[in-house]
């Protein structure tokens, strides 16, 4: 048998940031996650931090490459049938901008601060699963290099994304899900061409969403509104350039094609469990909430989780009281519903409704043109895409 402090399920940026949060405060942990340290780095998901994201990093140390890589971002564009509105970040939020940085970026950041720190991160595990945690001694039971591992904890942290098992091991009846599935689907490709933009787009067109994000100054990301039962097979790369193509056309401006790296279709969805606890597990991050990729908030939601049960946990070991422990739960679903509905925002606003209703179609149309002509729209879209500070929600 072993032990540790807080057992942590999971090395996405939930579970790597959660540790390296605590190891600064003097808590020791251990991150157990079943894939390859290859595999987790390699991943290609998110791409945009928001500014407490952004300052967390640098605050903690892991924000070198970020500084010198990541692409700062003080506007996007909302295009509505080819014409662009510029949403000016930083000039509608006193300052505040985004930064493009890709998540495996993140992730390599987290994984080389824990281990250079002397961190222990699991990799590889086997037959994860969490137990007695009702109980002050919950357990992770895992295997690895063919041994049978009990590891003992005072505190388990479920970070083991929306696909883990975490959640599942809180007996039925307790949680409480809401869910609800978006008739939309996104294909994203990483191509090998320099964006063709400094900015982000996102277009509505007739023909359906379409975004033109980026990673670098020679590697753009680009995303198209599908079917979410389309098989890859159906979009080959030319269809995939031909689509963009159209979608994002603007009068005055092309799109540069290059070589597709990466192609994947990923169905959108909004999830939340309340509560987000119960006896000694905590979810943090997918594991209890999923959101819908237009707001750019899955990840900065997981940053924002992991940091409120960094300080709990250390108001617990310091004093003693479980004040901030107890509010874990809500304090972090404040913060959920907020960017929830944000994202179901701009869900509805920027993608095409099948559903054929020419209410729908017209509401859509109206809120187009509001957000073109209100400065005040703007900055409501501006003040949430940056992301709400703590203390404000
Ligand atoms: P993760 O990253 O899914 O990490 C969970 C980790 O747990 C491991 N695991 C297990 N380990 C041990 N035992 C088990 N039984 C396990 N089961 C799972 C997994 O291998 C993994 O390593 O969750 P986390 O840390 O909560 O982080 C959440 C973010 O990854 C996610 O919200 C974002 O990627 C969402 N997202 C975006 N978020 C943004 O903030 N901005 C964006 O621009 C953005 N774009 C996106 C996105 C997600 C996308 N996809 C593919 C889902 C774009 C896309 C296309
Ligand atoms: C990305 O760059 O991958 C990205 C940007 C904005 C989004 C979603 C994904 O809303």
């Amino acid at each position: 048998m072993r032990s540790t402090q807080v057992g942590i399920v999971g090395a996405g940026p939930a579970g790597l940031m959660l540790s390296h949060l605590l190891h600064r405060a003097g808590i020791e942990s251990v991150i157990v996650e079943q894939r390859d340290r290859a595999y987790i780095e390699a991943r290609v998901r998110a791409g945009v931090l928001e500014q407490g994201t952004v300052d967390l990093m640098k605050e903690t140390g892991v924000g070198d490459r970020m500084l010198r890589d990541g692409l700062v971002h003080h506007g996007v564009n909302l295009q509505f049938h080819g014409v662009r509105t510029r949403i000016a970040l930083s000039e509608l939020t006193g300052g505040k901008a985004i930064t493009v940085y890709g998540q495996q970026e993140v992730v390599k950041d987290l994984v080389a601060a824990r281990l250079e720190a002397g961190g222990e991160v699991v990799f590889g595990a086997t037959e994860v699963r969490v137990g007695d945690i009702e109980t002050d001694r919950p357990v992770i039971h895992y295997a690895h290099d063919g041994e049978l591992v009990e590891l003992r904890c005072d505190v388990l942290a479920g970070c083991d994304g929306f696909h883990g098992i975490c959640r599942s091991a809180i007996p039925d009846g307790v949680l409480r899900v809401y869910e609800r599935s978006y008739p939309f689907g996104w294909l994203g490709i990483l191509a090998d061409v320099a964006p063709s933009t400094d900015e982000l787009i996102y277009s509505f067109h007739e023909r359906g969403f379409a975004m033109h994000s980026l990673r670098s100054p020679q590697l753009s990301r680009l995303y198209l509104q599908v079917d979410p039962r389309d098989a890859l097979a159906s979009w080959p790369d030319e269809r995939v350039w031909a689509e963009l193509q159209v979608r994002l056309q603007s009068p005055g401006w092309s799109l540069a094609e290059g070589p597709v790296l990466e192609k994947l279709i990923t169905p959108m969805r909004g999830f939340v469990v309340e509560p987000m606890q119960f006896g000694r597990l905590y979810l943090a991050g997918d594991a209890a909430h999923i959101v819908p990729p237009t707001g750019a908030k899955g990840l900065n939601l997981a940053i924002a989780d992991v940091s409120i049960l960094a300080a709990a946990l250390t108001s617990w070991y310091a004093t003693g009281s479980t004040a901030a422990l107890n509010s874990y739960s809500a304090t972090c679903l404040g913060r959920v519903w907020r960017v929830q509905e944000f994202s179901a925002m701009m869900t509805n606003l920027m993608h095409r409704h099948d559903d054929h209703d020419p209410f729908v179609h017209k509401l859509q149309h109206a809120q187009q043109e509001y957000i073109r002509t209100s400065q005040a729209m703007r900055q409501t879209i501006a003040e949430n895409y940056v992301g709400l500070e703590m203390s404000r929600v």
